[in-house]
């Protein structure tokens, strides 16, 4: 098959989801173009059967706001035409999923009948969506797209409840590679990190207020009265300084290390102990996913789809969103004992074997040939 997979190039986890499938895919011969506005972060070196399609927007002083969908939408059809793509495959709603129903028209003018996957990351559906403005757009496009999935059982139930949606929507969760995983913690820079060997607990995200990173500081403080660790947090984003400023103000700045932007997380995931993601949405949480993967049993709230993926009590532990003591009983209770830890990170290995490409890339080939057939 020769798939346009179009998404966003940046740290998110749709852009990961999309990167990780693309690169599977052409492992198993197929030929696939991202089309996007920067290479994505983790295509990687190149590889036979990937291309990379960039979309640029002059700068007009004409436009107040750059026409990004628009030439989107001409560069799908310029890459369809020039490469005989069978099929584009959008991972976010807006304003992807619409660029494609636009390109899929223009096409269509010329008899090239080109069906169009979507697929929704969460963001997209869960905050975006809820803008009244967005509303009629996402409905359209996802109504229009040949197939629709979701990355979770509650993203799928949240899009029907917002959205006029007539299209069934697969679930298809989110997926981890492991050979990525094959490599070894850095102990050199463990040791940097937690010179006394203390326990270390990480957080990766975008540092979005949807994330709630002060939480991720709170419950570490409040850990800290009972147990000596050290926190890892990966990422960068508008709560960052908020964030610095808390750790200031309980005096726990040098317990505490803020590593930015890190282009493979699963480096610092694999000197962690335990993961904590205390979002206040998550429709999937890829992050918790790949901690899992490296063996980290995850400690997160209950939103979204965090239940469909972390089995309270065996694979980490979900509380309430915003239950600060909650969360750091159960850090503690993680690292209560080296056999309750190791208990903890064997289930949460097991558990995380369920998601693996493996399993979930033929579901992804099931709806292509669905498609195509129709
Ligand atoms: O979490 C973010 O802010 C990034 C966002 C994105 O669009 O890349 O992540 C969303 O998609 C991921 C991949 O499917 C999911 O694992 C995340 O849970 C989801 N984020 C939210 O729902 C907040």
């Amino acid at each position: 098959m020769k798939i346009a997979m179009i998404c966003y190039p940046t740290f998110g986890g749709s852009g990961v989801v999309a990167t990780e499938l693309g690169k599977a895919l052409a492992d198993k011969g197929h030929e696939i173009h991202f089309i996007t506005y920067n290479t994505p972060v983790r295509l990687g070196s190149f590889k036979s059967g990937i291309f990379y399609h960039e979309v640029r927007v002059s700068d007009y002083p004409l436009f107040d706001y750059p026409p990004y969908e628009l030439v989107l939408a001409s560069k799908m059809v310029e890459v369809v035409k020039d490469h005989d793509i069978d099929l584009i495959h959008v991972h976010y709603a807006i304003p992807h999923a619409s660029a494609a129903i636009t390109a899929k028209k223009i096409l269509a003018d010329e008899d090239i009948n080109l069906p169009i996957v979507t697929t929704l990351h969460g963001t997209d559906i869960t905050l975006l969506g809820k803008d009244i403005s967005f509303e009629p757009v996402i409905s359209y496009a996802i109504n229009k797209s040949n197939a629709v999935t979701a990355v979770s059982e509650d993203l799928k139930h949240e899009t029907n409840k917002l959205f006029g949606v007539d299209k069934d929507i697969s679930v298809i969760p989110n997926f981890f590679c492991p050979k990525h995983f094959g490599i070894v913690g850095d102990e050199e820079f463990k040791a940097v990190i937690a010179p006394k060997g203390q326990p270390i607990l990480t957080h990766i995200s975008n540092f979005r207020p949807v994330k709630r990173v002060l939480d991720v500081i709170e419950v570490f403080n409040q850990t800290l009265k009972s147990k000596d660790l050290r926190l890892l947090l990966v990422g960068d984003g508008p709560d960052r300084t908020a964030a610095e400023q808390l750790c200031r103000k309980y005096g726990i700045l040098e317990k505490v290390v803020f590593l930015g932007k890190v282009k493979n997380p699963i480096e610092p995931l694999m000197i962690s102990d335990v993961f904590i993601l205390p979002s206040e949405a998550e429709s999937f949480g890829l992050a918790a996913l790949e901690a899992m993967a490296a063996g980290v049993p995850v400690v997160a709230t209950n939103a979204g789809g965090l239940p469909e993926l972390v089995v309270n009590g065996t694979s980490g532990h979900l509380c309430e969103i915003g239950d600060i003591l909650g969360m750091s009983n159960s850090v503690l209770n993680i690292l209560e004992s080296e056999k309750r830890f190791s208990e903890f990170r064997s289930s949460t290995l097991e558990r995380a074997q369920e998601f693996r490409i493996d399993f979930i890339l033929p579901k992804y080939l099931e709806i292509y040939n669905r498609v195509l057939n129709q």
